[in-house]
């Protein structure tokens, strides 16, 4: 443990220590080089009344809200994604994929929840074309799966950004998605395990998703 001038103790507050070590670390995440990636948090995926509702969103929020704070008084870049569709994309199961419809561009289940902080507005809106996949990085060909990059690596490039800091929904689709190609793009990349949650189509899908960004070189906070 680190040694502090005195004078800070008082400042941590009826809480108590664990709770000041915990502000510290979360501040030593974010700096000018960092980007904190807040994926999804659409009234589809976080709202109970959303259509593919993700359970305890709500707590998402919670997190993300008090990461974007830390975030910005580091100076760190916040970056909110959009799942954003068509009405018809061969994504929902009514048209040959798997999903329910969601996250359709320009309506109240495409918004970011309205609880959300919203700080600064860089904004990146993934399948806007119909493309299929779930990294905020990339996009899919829904026929051919040939991918294309979408606008965030070069805005986070054009920033200076070597560190990504990522939570938001959902854990076993976007947000892996999106940490495992932060990775493989060479940023030093972070997820904040209790600011995601999954889906799980299948039980067991979150923690599984955890593991193997973990075992991909993303660190687990
Ligand atoms: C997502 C399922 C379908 C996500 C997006 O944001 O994780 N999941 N579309
Ligand atoms: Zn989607």
């Amino acid at each position: 443990m680190s040694e502090r001038p005195g004078g800070r103790e008082s400042e941590r507050g009826p809480s108590g220590p664990a709770e000041g070590q915990e502000r510290e670390a979360r501040h030593e995440r974010y700096d000018p080089s960092t980007a904190l990636l807040v994926v999804d948090v659409q009234n589809d995926f976080a709202d109970p009344d959303g259509s593919l509702y993700v359970r305890d969103a709500e707590s998402v929020i919670d997190v993300a809200n008090v990461e974007i704070e830390a975030a910005r008084s580091a100076g760190a870049m916040v970056v909110y994604t959009q799942d954003w569709h068509p009405p018809v994309t061969p994504h929902f199961a009514k048209d040959g994929g798997i999903w329910p419809v969601h996250c359709v561009h320009d309506t109240w289940g495409a918004e970011l929840h309205p609880r959300l902080k919203v700080v600064h507005d860089e904004r990146i809106r993934v399948g806007v074309g119909g493309e299929d996949g779930y990294s905020a990085f990339t996009v899919a060909d829904p026929v051919t799966r040939d991918t294309e990059p979408t606008a965030l690596d070069s805005m986070l490039r054009a920033r200076g950004i070597e560190r990504v800091v990522v939570l938001g929904l959902a854990t076993d689709y976007c947000v892996r998605a999106t940490a495992l190609d932060a990775v493989a793009l060479g940023y030093d990349t972070t997820l904040v395990v209790d600011g995601a949650r999954p889906v799980e189509l299948e039980p067991g899908d979150g923690q599984r998703a955890i593991d193997e960004m973990g075992a991909a070189g993303v660190a687990l906070v």
